[in-house]
């Protein structure tokens, strides 16, 4: 049996049960080096987060998330928390030299994410970011597809992350709507994830020219305890402001010449979790959307008559990212990106090296959001590298 990795989470919301069942999950799939303890719990002293905690598997739950991070037998801290508290929570943890994992988007702002970079640095500790899709064996294989040149030169990227769980407007005011707890609205929360996969297939964004919409400006301000449903809250005959985009749209080049669209909204009604891309290249074409996300389309140049996109799918033992899981064909789903991503962050401890996506990635894809967010504000294109 290899070395025990003590693993302290912080947060009992969707987050942290989605990054519960990647380290139940990961030993008995991956068969690691290290075998990942689930130690310790923190959430706020609320009756569901103990209940939560225990459900998922951790030995201890406790208030106090300092605490935790400062104990001796914790190794690695998985920040699972509401956004404002990220750079916090990372700064105390690398400062007790632990590894760190965290949800994206990695701050409110950019300059939170670079502190965070420059602690974990200073630190010497390994530090990922969470962006899950990247886990996925279909996008995965498109990553390798491209990289060994199979689509030609690539020449668009069309991403749209489209969900729907806020369109009633009397959808309470979640953390998620307001800007000193999120930072931004659907922008930092699914555009992320739309740039940083458009980041792991294409590469570097260099400019954007994007703008931002709220459509429903006030909401009834939130009376529920939580919990791990999105669209499981209440909301109060009182109402406040919504301070965060609920759409995004930009368009954008990429320094090797591709050029790209992104969409990321809450407003797509019938979307609940429609997070997909098409990339065309000189002599092919990938497209692949998440509530479907086994299957890769592909399309090449050259079949005749009989031409068209097919469907792969992107689950047999010569998939990366699938190798370990079932038998082909054996589809996988949400959960599993979340015990591939922390097979990355354990072996990446285990092997002494930096887990990609790191916390640089992290980093990166707040400057292209924070370009969006000011190109939407003086309407006009900017340059990534000015941010
Ligand atoms: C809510 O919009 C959310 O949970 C995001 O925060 C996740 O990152 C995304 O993967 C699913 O939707």
């Amino acid at each position: 049996m290899g070395k025990e990795l003590n693993v302290g989470l912080i947060g009992a919301g969707f987050m942290g049960v989605a990054h519960s069942f990647g380290f139940r999950n990961c030993l008995p799939v991956w068969n690691t080096e290290y075998r990942p303890v689930m130690k310790c719990m923190a959430a706020l002293p609320q009756e569901s987060a103990q209940e939560i905690a225990r459900a998922q598997g951790w030995e201890e739950y406790c208030t106090d998330w300092r605490e935790m991070v400062k104990r001796e037998d914790i190794d690695l801290v998985d920040v699972c928390s509401p956004n404002f508290v990220h750079v916090e929570n990372v700064l105390e943890a690398a400062a007790a030299g632990k590894h760190i994992l965290c949800e994206k988007p990695m701050a409110n702002d950019l300059e939170g994410a670079r502190t965070m970079l420059e602690a974990v640095r200073k630190a010497g500790v390994k530090a990922m970011c969470g962006f899950t899709y990247r886990q996925v064996p279909a996008i995965r294989l498109a990553r390798e597809m491209i990289q060994s040149g199979e689509l030609g030169e690539i020449r668009h990227f069309r991403g749209a992350y489209l969900q729907d769980f806020i369109m009633d407007p009397e959808f309470p005011l979640i953390w998620r709507l307001q800007k000193e707890y999120a930072g931004s609205g659907a922008l930092g929360d699914i555009g992320a994830h739309i740039t940083d996969i458009a980041r792991f297939l294409i590469g570097e964004i260099e400019s954007v020219s994007g703008t931002l919409e709220t459509f429903v400006r006030e909401r009834p301000k939130e009376v529920s305890e939580g919990g791990t449903k999105l669209t499981d809250r209440a909301g109060s005959a009182e109402k406040g402001k919504v301070t965060v985009d609920d759409a995004a749209v930009w368009c954008g080049r990429f320094a090797n010449g591709a050029i790209g669209t992104f969409e990321a909204t809450r407003f797509a009604g019938g979307r609940k979790n429609h997070n997909g891309f098409e990339i065309n290249g000189s002599r092919g074409s990938v497209a692949w959307n998440f509530e479907d996300m086994n299957y890769l389309q592909y399309w090449k140049d050259g079949e005749g008559a009989t031409q068209g996109f097919r469907n792969v799918l992107a689950t047999s033992d010569q998939t990366p990212g699938f190798e370990n899981w079932w038998p082909d064909g054996h589809i996988i789903g949400y959960g599993e990106c979340f015990v591939n991503e922390m097979k990355e962050m354990v072996d990446a401890i285990a092997e002494d090296r930096d887990p990609v996506p790191g916390f640089e990635d992290g980093v990166r894809c707040q400057q292209v959001l924070e370009a969006v967010s000011k190109s939407s504000e003086e309407k006009c294109w900017m340059n990534v590298r000015d941010f």
